[in-house]
């Protein structure tokens, strides 16, 4: 095993545990026939060269990044509605398998590119053939509109490295509003959609 493969161990078992755990939760609401607020989970390791490249930027040393970066372990739960929002993050807080550490919230507090979405660090223990470890990971909750922008604006700026031509950097800002009136309009008409979705499913279920 390399070096990088040993550092990533127990941040890839830790995100292949809360991956089947958040996922657990979306089954559970299925499981009594109930609207769930998760509509689906992601997980990722954080490529070593992001890893390399934000240790850099930031000036992280090496033997500090287990402490300080808190992001090679990232989960991505993505909900229909705001308001799906906090109910997730209440579920998060009740829990007592993780421990929360700090939580961002990117919604009320938009960042300048109009990036939105909640995240939640937490640390989580694993059980390894050495002992208990524990990782930090990152959970990012957010609608799916949020997820649209954040993952053009993400692969933009791979191609532009944050420097957008002004038309760009325009059309982005543009975009961040649409998203967040498209979220507005979705969360005032919420329920009258989730009674359209229990139908539609008790339906598509009766016609197998
Ligand atoms: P990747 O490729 O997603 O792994 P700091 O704000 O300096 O304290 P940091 O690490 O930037 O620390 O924390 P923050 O702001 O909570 O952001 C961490 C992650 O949130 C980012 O990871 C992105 O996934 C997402 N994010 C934050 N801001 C933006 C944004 O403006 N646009 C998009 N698309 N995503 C954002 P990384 O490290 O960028 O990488």
């Amino acid at each position: 095993m390399n070096q990088w493969e040993e550092f990533l161990s127990p941040y890839k078992q830790a995100n292949e545990e809360l991956k089947v755990k958040l996922k657990g939760i979306r089954k559970q609401y299925e499981l009594n026939n109930e609207y769930s607020p998760i509509e689906f989970v992601t997980g990722r390791i954080k490529p070593v060269g992001s890893i390399i490249e934000k240790a850099q930027a930031r000036n992280i040393d090496y033997d500090k990044l287990a402490l300080e970066m808190y992001d090679i372990c990232g989960l991505r739960i993505m909900c229909q509605f705001v308001d799906d929002i906090e109910i997730v993050v209440q579920l998060l807080r009740q829990r007592d398998d993780f421990k929360i550490v700090e939580e961002r919230n990117y919604i009320e507090h938009t960042k300048q590119s109009g990036y939105r979405s909640y995240h939640v660090i937490i640390e989580y223990p694993i059980e390894t053939i050495e002992g208990k470890k524990v990782v930090l990971a990152e959970i990012q909750i957010r609608t799916l509109a949020m997820n649209f922008w954040s993952t053009i604006e993400h692969t933009l700026n791979y191609k532009y490295a944050g420097e957008y031509p002004p038309e760009i950097q325009q059309r982005l800002q543009n975009a961040a509003q649409a998203s967040y009136l498209l979220d507005q309009e979705m969360n005032e008409i919420k329920e009258e959609i989730k009674a359209a979705q229990k139908y539609f499913t008790n339906n598509r279920t009766d016609r197998r």
